[in-house]
């Protein structure tokens, strides 16, 4: 559902003055919308003004920078809009389509508002303070700080604060459709007995009159087909109370065998709705989309839509994009879901927070079914207000999202008991309580969903604890979401089965849908020997692979949605790339990672797809290996690989992939996969060489206690695996990789200072006294790399003047030799670097007598680490 003002005009600030679309009507235009989102003042302390465009965000670049935390506080802005006489006897009002997170607005000097909630929209009547003729002062405060009143109080993305959807000025003659009933439409469409054989609607309008006197007017509903001819109209005379809300209700006839609303044909109907005075003369006028569909759900055959069984499989979607924080431009949030619906997907569910409604409107068009919700994530607190806050945008998101037909699902919490599970303080009494006070918030909201929005399905999403199941908080929805990361926080990927079946076993009556899963990946990660948190997209693919399997299989599973469409941002984290959470299908700049063709290989038939899963691979180097598997996905049933013009092999795509050993060549390699008349070709550059001769390369880097490649773009080189020493190749005589466990292979995980290379410092060797590289005789550059793994309590260790003894107890010092010669005596990064700080340590050497190279680490103290080499042949 979209208003006029929303099509799309490539003009910032643009003035829709929404007449102009009715054609037929005598237009004298009365009302008018404008965005006013150009030549904002911001400021952090009301001294120094910088000028800003809206969408704005004050956090774009401290949340991804080496400190630890962003600025939560106060935004200032201001702004200047000049109102004409002409306007005096309208009513003027300003809408915030999201402000980031609390929002107080003056206007003149005078408050007019306070708004709660960092993610729904808000309205202010401001008529009264208006200066016709004049410039009027806009002023809005800001803050973002954390507020035990207004959820999310703590949540894994970042709370960027600012004022980052567009702010609207709204003109209109005294009657109108409601702009304050919670910033809303002013009309509701609710479906009546939809079925093949006929639809109906009924709109809820909410008209003001703000004259002095009574008014009668006519509301005109026009519901038209998708080529716009009329399929049936109504009109009523209407009279308006003033100085209040009028509610009207009204129904139009049914129309018989409407086409139906679906994700393979998203028919759409539009509802125009036209409030006319006496004279004929529009007043105010809005349109909507309408889809006739019905969807349900059986605990046991899963969900359905239009009475047909249909497995949703789709992705969850964050809001925020790479260089933009959540000040997002609306057409690149637009590209998102034309990305999502190109993979196959059936199913979005915008988490944590309802996002613009703009792409609502592209979820009606395109065919895409969607869970809403609002955030309330994590914990609650317990008070008056946490409730009201929690209540009220609760309203507010059901209100202003109402009337898209893709939106099937409200939800309202997600993970709520996660606090509490990791809480080692509280007593069980205050856990008790904290229980008890999260269940009645949650009954309440639920009442509310269901009372507000009858036609649509009540959501909430739960994480891996019994918690759930003993509060009856999972009794609740009508549909209960489990976020499941087995094979990633949890055991194995193969227990998301036998947990499903034990829920089914145990709660017959539920329905529910897997509406979290996923491991993380950077496409600059990659093996042959893919481990739970490596971060490698070649984990990702066995994990995806295995869950949408175990989905499949189960029948009553009503569906499920990836964690996530793109990388987000989550200042907290210390993924491959810090401050992102890494879990996405595309990366933060929604560059696809290969995970998203295999989706699409697996859910969409449309056409004959192909893809070769190489362009990450491009800088692999072979050292005595022959090989190396590439997988290709497709949604045929085979294809022929080529080689460099050779033909290698006929493939059968089994799961939408297949795989094959590449005998590559040393230098670029062209793999070309054909099927039927489509057709693909990927080439990319590999070094191959039997042994470290240096001939046809010149570089080499080791990824020093890990088992993945890591193609770094920094030092313009691929660093191979981790092994131990090969005689006439390389590895670690002794040591062990560092901070590995059964459950985890990142071995640091934390930003690392000073780089972008976080994969290669990431992950060490410790304790190893001799490393050997069987480097022929000449000239070299050695290049090593260290972090100090040990995270001091004090966040800042970088403190010469303390002394020696006093920083060293916990530490390592050692000696770096290349060959016999000494590189560094003493290396102390506790005491000579800050805390978690990329350490390099450069030098050339010349290696003879066919001794090749030995990096030896002889410790003083403590265990020595290093994390990657370097090799550079000079001549
Ligand atoms: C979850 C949360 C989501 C996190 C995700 C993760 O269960 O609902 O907000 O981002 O896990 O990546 O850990």
């Amino acid at each position: 559902m979209i208003e006029s003002r929303s099509m799309p005009i490539p003009i910032k600030n643009k003035i829709v003055l929404f007449l102009v679309f009715l054609i037929g009507i005598s237009v004298e235009i009365l009302g008018q919308t404008k965005t006013i989102n150009s030549g904002w003042q911001y400021s952090e302390d009301k001294v120094e003004w910088q000028s800003v465009n809206i969408p704005h965000t004050w956090n774009l670049e401290d949340a991804f920078d080496d400190q630890p935390g962003y600025r939560r506080g106060l935004g200032y802005y201001k702004k200047q809009v000049f109102i004409a006489s002409e306007e005096k006897e309208k009513i003027h009002y300003l809408k915030f389509n999201a402000v980031n997170q609390e929002a107080t607005v003056y206007v003149n000097g005078e408050i007019v508002g306070n708004h709660k909630g960092g993610y729904t929209a808000f309205s202010f009547n401001i008529t009264t303070l208006i200066n016709f003729d004049a410039y009027n002062l806009i002023e809005v405060v800001v803050d973002n700080s954390n507020n035990e009143n207004i959820p999310p109080l703590d949540a894994d993305f970042t709370f960027y604060g600012g004022i980052y959807r567009d702010v609207e000025l709204i003109t209109l003659p005294k009657q109108h459709f409601s702009v304050t009933d919670f910033a809303s439409d002013g009309f509701y469409v609710n479906y009546c007995d939809v079925s093949k054989e006929k639809g109906g609607i009924e709109v809820t309008a909410i008209l003001e009159n703000l004259a002095t006197a009574k008014a009668q007017v006519q509301l005109k509903l026009e519901l038209l087909d998708s080529e716009g001819a009329n399929v049936k109209s109504r009109i009523e005379s209407l009279k308006l109370h003033s100085g209040t809300s009028n509610e009207f209700k009204i129904k139009l006839p049914e129309i018989y065998n409407p086409k139906l609303w679906s994700p393979e044909n998203p028919y759409l109907y539009s509802l125009k709705l036209t409030l006319l005075d006496e004279q004929e003369n529009v007043l105010d006028y809005k349109w909507t989309n309408v889809g006739f569909r019905w969807v349900s759900v059986d605990y046991e055959k899963g969900f359905f839509l239009n009475g047909k069984p249909i497995k949703l499989i789709g992705v969850n979607r964050h809001q925020d994009y790479k260089g933009y924080g959540n000040a997002v431009p609306l057409e690149l949030q637009k590209k998102d879901i034309e990305l999502i619906k190109n993979m196959g997907a059936n199913v979005i569910r915008f988490a944590h927070y309802p996002h613009s409604r703009e792409l609502y409107d592209m979820c009606d068009k395109l065919g895409i079914l969607v869970w809403t919700e609002i955030p309330i994530v994590n914990k609650v607190t317990d008070s008056k207000a946490f409730f009201e806050t929690s209540i009220t945008m609760q309203k507010e998101h059901i209100k202003q999202y109402y009337n898209f037909p893709s939106v099937v699902m409200f939800g309202y919490m997600n993970e709520i008991f996660l606090r509490l599970a990791f809480d080692g303080k509280s007593s069980e009494e205050e856990k008790n309580h904290l229980k008890k006070v999260t269940l009645d918030l949650a009954q309440q909201l639920e009442n509310l969903t269901r009372d507000m929005a009858p036609n649509h399905l009540t959501v909430m999403a739960c994480h891996l604890n019994e918690v759930y199941n003993e509060t009856g908080i999972a009794d609740l929805p009508m549909i209960l979401g489990w976020n499941l990361y087995f094979g990633w926080y949890d055991a194995e990927i193969e227990g998301l089965g036998t947990f499903l079946d034990d829920q089914q076993n145990r709660f017959q009556k539920r329905s529910m849908l897997l509406s979290e899963y996923g491991p993380g990946a950077d496409v600059r990660i990659y093996t042959q020997t893919p481990k739970k948190f490596d971060f490698s997209t070649d984990y990702q693919l066995k994990l995806h692979q295995s869950y949408v399997r175990q989905i499949k299989e189960r029948p009553f599973m009503t569906g499920m949605t990836a964690w996530n469409f793109a990388d987000f941002g989550s200042e907290f984290r210390g993924d491959a790339i810090p401050h992102v959470n890494q879990k996405g299908l595309v990366q933060y700049d929604r560059t696809p990672k290969d995970i998203y063709y295999w989706y699409k290989s697996v859910l969409d038939d449309a056409e004959p797809f192909l893809h070769i899963a190489a362009t990450n691979l491009s800088g692999l180097t072979l050292i005595g290996e022959n090989t190396y598997p590439v997988k290709i996905y497709g949604n045929q049933s085979n294809a022929t690989v080529y080689l460099n013009d050779k033909k290698l092999k006929d493939i059968v795509f089994m799961d939408g992939v297949a795989e094959l050993e590449m005998p590559f060549v040393n230098g670029t390699n062209c793999i070309m996969v054909v099927s039927g008349n489509r057709e693909e070709v990927e080439c990319i550059e590999v070094v191959k060489a039997s042994s470290l001769n240096f001939e046809g390369f010149d570089r080499f880097g080791i990824n020093m206690g890990a088992h993945f490649f890591f193609t770094d773009e920094a030092q313009q080189i691929t660093f191979v695996p981790d092994q131990e020493y090969v005689n006439g190749e390389y590895g670690y005589v002794d040591g062990k990789a560092y901070g590995m466990t059964k459950d985890k292979n990142q071995g640091m995980p934390h930003n690392i200072r000073n780089t972008t290379s976080e994969p290669l410092f990431q992950t060490m060797l410790e304790g190893c006294s001799s490393y050997k590289v069987d480097l022929p005789n000449g000239n070299y550059r050695v290049k090593l790399f260290f972090v100090e793994p040990q995270i001091k309590l004090s966040e800042n260790i970088y403190n010469l003047s303390q002394s020696r003894e006093e920083t060293q107890k916990q530490q390592r010092v050692f000696d770096v030799y290349l060959n016999d010669q000494l590189i560094e005596k003493g290396f102390n990064m506790a005491q000579a670097y800050p805390e978690k700080y990329g350490i390099t340590m450069t030098s050339t050497l010349e290696i003879n007598n066919n001794q090749g190279l030995t990096v030896s680490l002889k410790p003083e103290e403590g265990t020595p680490v290093i994390s990657g080499l370097l090799i550079e042949k000079l001549n």
